[in-house]
């Protein structure tokens, strides 16, 4: 290849990705009235940039040969700021390590562009091995927290082990997304942490936080549920104490594990919240997002559970790195009620859906919760199908 044909192969290849960027989104219709999908992912590994991938140099690179591919872009937090919507999302190399990137888009639907750098996040005196799955929190006392799990090879592991670990939550604020100050990582009773999310709203006065306690690196164990817990001071995060507020049941949705989504979203009636919940099977494990809400003055009592799932994965999103995987958090509340749903399929690539907050409510308050017995479930549904025979006769 001459120099003019490399520069021809560059001109494309940069010229393929700017018309895969600007393609547009359409929104699929659903029939259930509580959300609608969109057709193509909104942040995949295609989205990451040419030159993050490329050694655009002839010198070095002759052959023009990706160097340093792109895996997944998947598990992202989510702010609207600024006018735009901004999804810090886990992009994972071929290596396997994950790290932190920041995509905007004006519109939340499609054309999102990552920032030329990935974010070169600050490290503690223990560096982290991989991080992922940051949650962002607008909090009431000015910064944007971004919450994510730290993971480290495990201490005590005998030698042969490389496969032990262990989880937990490092924290991290900023106000422009450029600048990133570390906290130290945060403190708990539990053997290892996952899914952490900081509150947006102090409670009596301190920060709080949902936690995840678990007992290993992937069992929850009798961590129980998503946690709840105050904390004193920020600048060295320690959760004393903390009380399950949505615990994992026998033959639910989140019998295995269950685990916060995004913060929660403050309406009129109460906390939103997303969380993902997961159970075994033959296939493995299966992750599918639900909701839940708790009170606006104590969000850490439960007010209204749906019973079952609110997404589960569907087509294209059943298969992926990990498949059969849905993952969610961030979300993002806008000003005219609309909301926007960020979530990751089969730990691969990043979709939206959109729905509105008063829909969603309406969605908790009026779903009969899971009744827990096969019985039980037919004389709810059983009562339903009365009511619209009833209805449906009179017409
Ligand atoms: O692989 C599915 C998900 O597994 C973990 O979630 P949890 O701790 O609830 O099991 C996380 O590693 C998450 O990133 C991943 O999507």
């Amino acid at each position: 290849m001459n120099q003019d044909q490399f520069n021809e192969k560059v001109r494309q290849l940069l010229s393929d990705h700017e018309q895969f960027i600007l393609r547009k989104n359409v929104k699929v219709s659903e029939d259930n009235g509580i959300f609608s999908r969109y057709q193509y992912p909104v942040l995949t590994d295609k989205h990451a940039p040419v030159f993050w991938r490329y050694d655009l140099d002839m010198k070095t690179n002759p052959h023009l040969m990706q160097r340093m591919g792109v895996n997944a872009v998947f598990n992202a937090g989510a702010l609207e700021w600024q006018g735009k919507i901004i999804l810090i999302a886990r992009v994972e190399g071929y290596d396997r390590k994950s790290f932190f990137a920041v995509a905007e888009s004006d519109s939340g639907i499609d054309g999102f562009r990552f920032w030329d750098f990935p974010i070169l996040l600050p490290e503690t005196d223990n560096p982290d091995v991989n991080v992922y799955d940051m949650r962002l929190t607008f909090h009431e006392d000015g910064w944007i927290y971004g919450v994510f799990c730290t993971e480290r090879k495990d201490p005590d592991a005998p030698t042969h082990d490389l496969s032990s670990a262990v989880a937990q939550a490092g924290i991290v604020r900023t106000k422009d997304f450029k600048n990133w100050e570390r906290l130290p990582d945060l403190k708990t009773a539990a053997a290892q942490q996952r899914n952490v999310v900081l509150h947006p709203e102090f409670v009596n006065g301190k920060y709080a936080f949902y936690t995840r306690p678990q007992d290993s690196f992937i069992e929850a164990g009798g961590g129980g549920g998503v946690g709840f817990g105050l904390c004193d001071d920020i600048n060295n995060p320690e959760v004393k104490s903390s009380s399950i507020i949505n615990a994992r049941a026998y033959h639910t949705i989140k019998e295995s594990k269950n685990g916060q989504g995004p913060p929660p979203i403050k309406t009129e009636r109460g906390w939103l919240h997303m969380a993902h919940g997961v159970r075994n099977c033959a296939a493995g494990l299966r992750y599918v997002l639900y909701l839940f809400m708790t009170d606006l003055n104590d969000p850490a009592r439960l007010i209204y559970e749906p019973g079952g799932y609110f997404m589960a994965p569907k087509g294209e999103e059943r298969v992926g790195d990990v498949s059969n995987v849905l993952f969610s958090n961030g979300w993002v509340a806008r000003e005219n009620g609309e909301i926007l749903i960020y979530y990751a399929s089969s730990d691969t690539r990043m979709h939206v859906a959109t729905s509105a907050i008063d829909k969603l409510v309406d969605y908790c308050i009026n779903t009969p919760p899971d009744p827990m017995r096969s019985r039980a479930c037919v004389e709810q549904r059983t009562a339903l199908i009365q009511k619209n025979l009833d209805l449906m006769a009179k017409k």
